[in-house]
């Protein structure tokens, strides 16, 4: 290949490359991720790096280290896009098969990272498609410009040789594409400044009064398979009507206390913070659970109280409920009396001693023990308005759920899971059962239908959390069952009729068919 004509080929490789990176960036960006896939990778690099080598970096680059390591990434993949340019000018068939190796790497770092991988993926999927259409068009108007083949041997200087009209056909389609992808990269870093602001601001709050959760080890029943007790937010279920999450920045969060009160009152977050820090344990979960479903989680919420600044305001007369709306107009209606009594309802600036994720409403959250979220739990909220059931609805109500959503009892069977061969002799059973703010008495399995038979509980050092249960069985081998009940602080006993999550939770006993071999 004449080098002129290399040159040119690595040209194509390099913006066919750039294409790409840009269309992804730009789908990161409006997709409200926090980073681009190149990031992702960079990331990865970071955690599979040996960890005296990525200490050493941070010590000689300091909090450069990021974009000093995505710089050099970047630097890679120039590289190798030319290379791939290149070759596409003997094979393109190889040359796309490169570019779907990069895509698969970066399909590994993103899907590794912690979160929600929709929105990344969907980013590198775009990446890759820009890849698979702007290679034949950088490519086709220079393969115009091939040399004849005589006897298997190039003739003459393609790029000299060849008139001035196919030339420029390559070269406008070569300034196009370099100008599409460099205003794409720019709207995509338009697009993510915010998220990534707000992830800026979230890395250097430091919350004074915060601490981190130490959950007593007699809380967990200690059955290998059991999810844990307090669960990890990058484990916590996510459910909210948003495609990109608010990205709220606390210097600019201000929440407003309204309606039938009679001080109106707006706070600051650092007026937030100057309050008295409540922390505690609460098991939130959704009304959309199925039974045995996995939408409910357990975490260490830290914040303030919302009954003290309700009484500050000065709840008027007549009023029975607080319409909650969120920094993207999500609403709910929360029964004032939850929020006045004396149980920990909260406006949550943490959540397992970490500032909130953006995902889970930073900068200020509320969590009410006792209610299901759709009632309660407004992320990213900004506004209180004392009102009345008569006058508002929120969000979910407004669909047909129903207005009052007090969380029901309810149990799961976690240990063995549904389909699972275990060994003969003792077989352990184990999962969890919750009523928020009424809290478990009792937890009972019925094996291969049964007796109820009551199960050991761990420790419940709050009714506001879930309680670990466990119970251990001699089974022979063959085909078994168990369901799962649980009874209440307030004697309650779970029922066993079978009803759907709408319009106001799911009820039924959780039942698990496996095999003992
Ligand atoms: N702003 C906002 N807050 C919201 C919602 C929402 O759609 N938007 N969904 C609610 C529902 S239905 C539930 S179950 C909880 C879930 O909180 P999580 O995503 O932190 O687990 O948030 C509640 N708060
Ligand atoms: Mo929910």
């Amino acid at each position: 290949m004449e080098g002129s004509d290399r040159g040119a080929w690595a040209l194509v490789g390099v913006l066919t490359g750039a294409a790409g990176l840009a269309t992804s960036h730009l789908t990161a960006g409006l997709g409200g991720t926090t980073e681009s896939p190149v990031v992702a990778v960079a990331e990865q690099v970071i955690r599979l790096a040996p960890g005296g080598a990525t200490e050493q970096a941070i010590d000689a680059l300091g909090h450069a280290d990021k974009p000093v390591l995505v710089a050099g990434i970047l630097l890679v993949l120039a590289a190798v896009f030319a290379g791939l340019g290149v070759l596409a000018a003997r094979r393109r068939a190889a040359a796309v098969a490169g570019f779907t190796v990069v895509a698969l790497v970066g399909l590994a770092a993103v899907v590794a990272q912690p979160g929600d991988p929709v929105a990344p993926v969907l980013a590198l999927a775009v990446g890759y498609l820009t890849w698979l259409a702007v290679l034949p068009l950088l490519a086709r108007p220079l393969e115009d410009l091939a040399p004849d083949i005589a006897d298997g041997v190039p003739v003459g200087e393609p790029w000299e040789r060849s008139g001035a009209s196919d030339r420029r056909t390559f070269l406008v389609r070569v300034g196009l594409v370099a100008a599409a992808a460099a205003l794409t990269t720019y709207g995509g870093t338009l697009a993510g400044r915010g998220r990534r602001a707000v992830e800026e601001a979230r890395r250097r709050l430091t919350l004074a009064g915060v601490t981190r959760p130490r959950p007593d080890p007699a809380t967990a029943a200690g059955v290998p398979g059991q999810p844990p007790w307090q669960t990890p937010n990058g484990e916590f279920y996510l459910i909210d009507t948003t495609i990109v999450p608010p990205a709220v920045d606390p210097a600019d969060w201000r929440l407003r206390i309204h309606g039938m009160v009679d001080r109106e009152l707006e706070l600051t977050f650092d007026d937030l913070l100057e309050r008295q820090r409540t922390e505690a344990w609460v098991t939130l979960a959704c009304v959309s659970n199925e039974v045995g479903g996995d939408l409910v989680g357990n975490a260490w919420w830290s914040g303030v109280r919302i009954a003290p600044l309700l009484e500050e305001a000065g709840v008027q007369e007549g009023a029975d409920g607080v319409l909650q709306t969120s920094d993207d107009g999500w609403t709910c209606l929360t029964p004032l009396e939850v929020l006045t009594d004396d149980r920990d309802a909260l406006l949550a600036v943490a959540m397992n001693g970490e500032p909130l994720p953006v995902e889970h409403g930073f900068p200020v959250r509320t969590v009410v023990p006792g209610l299901y979220g759709y009632v309660s739990a407004t992320k990213w909220v900004v506004d209180l308005e004392v009102t009345t059931f008569d006058d508002a609805q929120g969000y979910w109500t407004d669909k047909g759920w129903s207005a009052h959503g007090p969380v029901k009892l309810a149990s799961r069977i976690d240990v063995p899971r549904s389909g699972a061969e275990v060994a003969a002799g003792e077989v352990v059973l184990a999962g969890v059962a919750w009523q928020q703010h009424t809290g478990v008495e009792r937890v009972e399995v019925s094996v291969d239908g049964g007796a109820w038979t009551a199960t050991t509980l761990a420790a419940e050092p709050t009714v506001d959390a879930w309680v670990h249960w466990r119970h251990a069985v001699e089974l022979d081998p063959g085909e078994h069952n168990v369901r799962v009940r649980a009874t209440s602080r307030d004697g309650e006993v779970q029922t066993g009729a079978r009803v759907d999550p709408a319009p106001d939770g799911a009820t039924g006993w959780h039942r698990v068919d496996f095999t003992v071999a």
